[in-house]
């Protein structure tokens, strides 16, 4: 399943999800021919899960076969493949891609009748080519983690929409805007018709230059009253579906229905003002988790039932919000963050890279790409409430500043709708806050300090006032501790899971009662899996970080009654 509603009526699609030939690859330059595709992997999965691969990290070949009974244009979409992809269709290269959680789509046109081979080149190493998915205190795992979709295009296709829901003057209106691309070699007239909350949306027709590079936005702003608002109590969604017509050049009566694409969508808005977060004009605060998409059993390759689960237990505990620590999520899980009110912080790909590892050749380009994909691809989730970049990354210093800056500009200029903000654990020598819509604070106390958690983010106000984010709302983006599952011990040590739930009290009862808090996240929802390396980051018990309140497999620790006792409050 691709998403939680239906994407197309018109346009057919195809899911590839199932058994995929797989073959390890020694050498990145082997002859294609002699590729031995000696296993049959899923699609989606990570090749992790097979017993031979369980720490495989290096190149892979996936590989699909296809009938086609007529002529025709593939796009293929695939939702993400960790980390990076060379796909080729009948041999000749189509397309590549950097980045396990952002998706990508290629065009193949003119596709003869017959049998084809799609082949998928899979990379999960770490060397210079990849500056955000490095040894981490995640796994960066290898495969085809999110579906695949196989579509049959028409003359035009409209490639995605961007909806921005507008408040004004006590009235709601929409501003759509369509991206519609053309496969023919001539130029087109086109039309694009839609509907919104029962309401026609009309686009004036409009000529759409030929070829597939030159596309053509078209927008309209509509008036939308009576429309019920997205909240978090009353999460009111509606179906925004667009179709395309498309004909001959200046004849409109060649133009037919070719294309379609539904988005699903909510009406609200996101504003900071007098220390506090608001959607919709009202004082929220944030009371969730840090969560990583990680199991056991599936790796980073969720299929829905797992997200629901994790949702529905953060709902037992009272949560209404989750950052999606340390990049962008599967759709599918937006969309039920979508359908629950739960509200989003989306972060971009990275975590605690310093300022060395910021000055890798790509990382500018890698980041920019992460996140242009982030915001074109997730902009409709109302869910989404703030975007998040850079991850305790060098933010203490001025060349790390500049990227701070960049970052949160090209953000800006995607979506000026929603609050951005980062965590940071760099205290009173963070130079970035004036950056920020929301100062944010990475800080363990009762963990990898002694501090006590209310002396401690009293002083973290008082340093984000002093470095430029006075009067910003404020948010404890990280706090926790490790508690290995099922180890008790009235000594309530380190380690244990009394411990851990003593410090997750301890933050709580802190975070709960201070005014200007407006969102805690604890560190973190679930126990992950970790890079196997050394030093202490990467040579953690059990190749995890324990801090989940579950564990990996989403058993209850100690620390859950402590969490539903603050959030049920
Ligand atoms: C950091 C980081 C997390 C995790 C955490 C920890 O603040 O952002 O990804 O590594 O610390 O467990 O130490």
């Amino acid at each position: 399943m691709i998403r939680l509603f239906e994407t197309h009526r018109i346009r057919k699609t195809k899911e590839l999800d199932g058994m995929w030939d797989f073959a390890v690859l020694s050498e990145q330059s082997e002859p294609l021919e002699s590729v031995n595709y000696m296993y049959r992997l899923a699609v989606p999965g990570c090749w992790e899960m097979h017993p031979d691969l369980a720490t495989f990290r290096g190149i892979g070949m996936y590989r699909k076969r296809l009938e086609t009974a007529e002529r025709t244009t593939y796009r293929f979409e695939f939702k993400g493949v960790s980390h990076s992809a060379k796909v080729c269709f009948d041999g000749k290269p189509v397309a590549e891609h950097y980045n396990a959680y952002t998706s990508f789509s290629v065009i193949v046109q003119d596709v003869e009748p017959g049998s084809h081979e799609l082949t998928v080149l899979v990379d999960n190493g770490f060397h210079e080519r990849s500056s955000l998915h490095i040894p981490n205190d995640y796994y960066t795992y290898g495969g085809l983690i999110r579906p695949v979709v196989l579509e049959e295009i028409g003359k035009a296709y409209i490639e995605r929409i961007a909806f921005e829901p507008l408040w004004e003057n006590g009235v709601w209106s929409a501003h759509v805007r369509a991206v519609i691309r053309n496969v023919t070699e001539g130029k087109l007239s086109i039309q694009l018709h839609g509907e919104l909350a029962g309401q026609q949306l009309n686009f004036a027709p409009a000529e759409l230059p030929s070829g597939c590079d030159a596309g053509l936005e078209l927008s309209g702003t509509f008036s939308m009253p009576g429309v019920i608002p997205w909240s978090g109590a009353n999460p009111q969604l509606y179906e925004l579906s667009l179709q395309l017509s498309a004909g001959e050049e200046r004849d409109e009566n060649s133009r037919r229905i070719v294309d379609d694409l539904i988005e699903r969508v909510g009406f609200r808005i996101v504003t900071t003002s007098g220390g506090k977060i608001q959607i919709n004009g009202e004082d929220i605060v944030l009371r969730g988790f840090n969560r990583h998409e990680d199991h056991p059993m599936v790796g980073a390759a969720f299929p829905l039932q797992l997200m629901v689960k994790d949702l529905d237990l953060m709902a037992d505990m009272g949560a209404n919000s989750v950052r999606t620590s340390h990049y962008p999520n599967d759709e599918r899980f937006l969309d039920l963050c979508d359908e629950r009110g739960i509200f989003v912080w989306e972060e971009n790909h990275a975590r605690g890279l310093s300022l060395e590892q910021m000055r890798n050749p790509y990382f500018a380009s890698q980041c920019e790409q992460v996140n242009r994909e982030m915001v074109d691809q997730h902009c409709n989730h109302p869910s989404i409430v703030i975007w998040g970049i850079l991850n305790e990354c060098a933010s203490d210093t001025d060349e790390g500043r500049t990227h701070y800056k960049t970052q949160i500009e090209q953000i800006k200029a995607l979506d000026s709708t929603r609050p951005i903000t980062f965590a940071s654990h760099h205290r009173d020598k963070e130079l970035c806050f004036d950056l920020a819509d929301i100062v944010s604070f990475n800080l363990y106390p009762g963990w990898y300090g002694d501090e006590d958690p209310g002396e401690l983010c009293d002083l973290a106000r008082a340093w984000a006032d002093a470095a430029g984010g006075a009067g910003k709302p404020m948010i404890m983006s990280e706090f926790g501790g490790d508690g290995y599952y099922c180890y008790r011990d009235p000594s309530r040590v380190k380690g244990t899971e009394e411990r851990q739930a003593d410090i997750i009290e301890a933050n709580l009862a802190a975070y709960t009662t201070r005014s200007f808090i407006s969102g805690m996240f604890i560190w973190q929802f679930c126990d992950c899996r970790v890079t196997e390396g050394t030093g202490w980051l990467l040579s953690r018990a059990g190749t995890k970080n324990s801090k989940g309140i579950v564990d990996a497999y989403r058993r209850p620790k100690l620390s859950y009654a402590v969490v539903k006792k603050f959030f049920t409050d």
